[in-house]
């Protein structure tokens, strides 16, 4: 039988590549630019495993595309709009990494709070010796309010996790839940309002690109915290960065950011941040299940003609 061809264009986790190479023929490029590649052996392929971007025009130049795999939850990269004209599945890898994220979020959100990160450099370099006990934190988690932006697969977890810290739990979605005990808000600007602290954890879309604005931190209050590990289209971030030095808000905590991987060095030098790499799925147990669910989910499209978890927008009806 004929082996399907996958495009991977770009790096991905080396599990993809090592779960398909046996069941398929691989075709790697450096990116998304398919110059090097002739007529024959693009109108090969069939599918698509990437992580990171796969935009209109590669599926354009790939007449015979079915499916494509798209590593990590969030597929912003991916023009799922034009994968669904053309009748190409598009599947991500939700859930897997719900536990590793929420953890993330938590310890994101206690060290923004209570500057372990500062008081651990504060150790090493001696100075608890010289100088004496790391200065107070002016912040505390006890008794905050805490909103999440996004109550979905992942915005749970992080709730569940917040509950034993006996913080009020606030949360703003379109669609109110019904399965759920926290205090819902029709809008972001409410939710700031009611809260001290912001965790936002949404997909990047027209509608929250620039959502965490102004208006939003100013709300938050001086004694606000914002926490993202959504993703960094969501923040306004020159508008958080004047509110992290004027002191609009009190702190703010980063998992993701605008033009990754850059950050603007204004952040960089600020005191009241916690700034990660874009790490809250990245434990070596949760990545490879990332992989093998991406891997999972081309090699049941092409041996059982069914994706297992493919995106809303291309929806598989069987
Ligand atoms: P999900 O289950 O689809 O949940 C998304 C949540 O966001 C839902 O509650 C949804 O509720 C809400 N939402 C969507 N658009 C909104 C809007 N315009 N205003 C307010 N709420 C909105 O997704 P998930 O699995 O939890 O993942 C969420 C996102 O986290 C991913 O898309 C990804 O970008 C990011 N992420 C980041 C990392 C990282 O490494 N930092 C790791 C994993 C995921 P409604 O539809 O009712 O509005
Ligand atoms: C990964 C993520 O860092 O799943 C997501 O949406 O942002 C992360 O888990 C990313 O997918 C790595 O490419």
């Amino acid at each position: 039988m004929t082996k399907p061809v996958i495009l991977i264009p770009g790096r991905i986790h080396p599990r993809v590549t090592g779960r398909l190479c046996e069941r398929c023929e691989l075709v790697e490029i450096a990116s998304v630019d398919t110059s090097e590649l002739d007529a024959e052996t693009l109108s090969r392929v069939r599918g698509g495993a990437v992580s990171g971007r796969f935009p209109a025009s590669l599926m354009a130049a790939l007449p015979n595309l079915e499916v494509i795999g798209s590593f990590g939850v969030g597929y912003d990269g991916v023009d799922v709009a034009e994968a669904a004209r053309r009748g190409v599945f598009v599947t991500h890898t939700p859930d897997v990494l719900n536990d590793e994220v929420a953890d993330t979020a938590l310890a994101l959100l206690l060290n923004t709070v209570r500057r372990f990160h500062f008081a651990e450099t504060y150790l090493r370099e001696g100075r608890w010796e010289s100088e004496g006990a790391f200065p107070l934190s002016p912040l505390s988690l006890k008794g905050q309010r805490v909103g999440i932006h996004g109550l979905g697969r992942i915005g749970l977890e992080i709730a569940s996790r917040l509950v034993p810290f006996k913080v009020e739990i606030h949360y703003h979605t379109r669609t109110p839940r019904a399965d759920v005990p926290y205090t819902y808000h029709e809008s972001l600007l409410a939710l700031a309002t009611a809260v001290d602290t912001l965790i936002s954890i949404v997909p990047s879309t027209p509608q929250t690109a620039g959502a965490i604005d102004a208006g939003v931190l100013k709300a938050l209050g001086p004694k606000g915290v914002l926490i993202n590990v959504g993703r960094g289209s969501t923040v306004d971030e020159p508008a958080l960065i004047a509110a992290l030095k004027d002191g609009t808000i009190a702190a703010a905590g980063l998992d993701v950011f605008a033009d990754e991987p850059r950050v603007p060095k204004a952040l960089l030098d600020l005191p009241n941040v916690s700034l990660l790499p874009h790490v809250a799925s990245a434990s070596v147990p949760t990545r490879d299940a990332m992989a093998d669910l991406v891997a999972d989910n081309i090699l049941s499209w092409f041996e059982e003609g069914r994706p297992l978890t493919p995106v809303p927008e291309t929806p598989f009806k069987g």
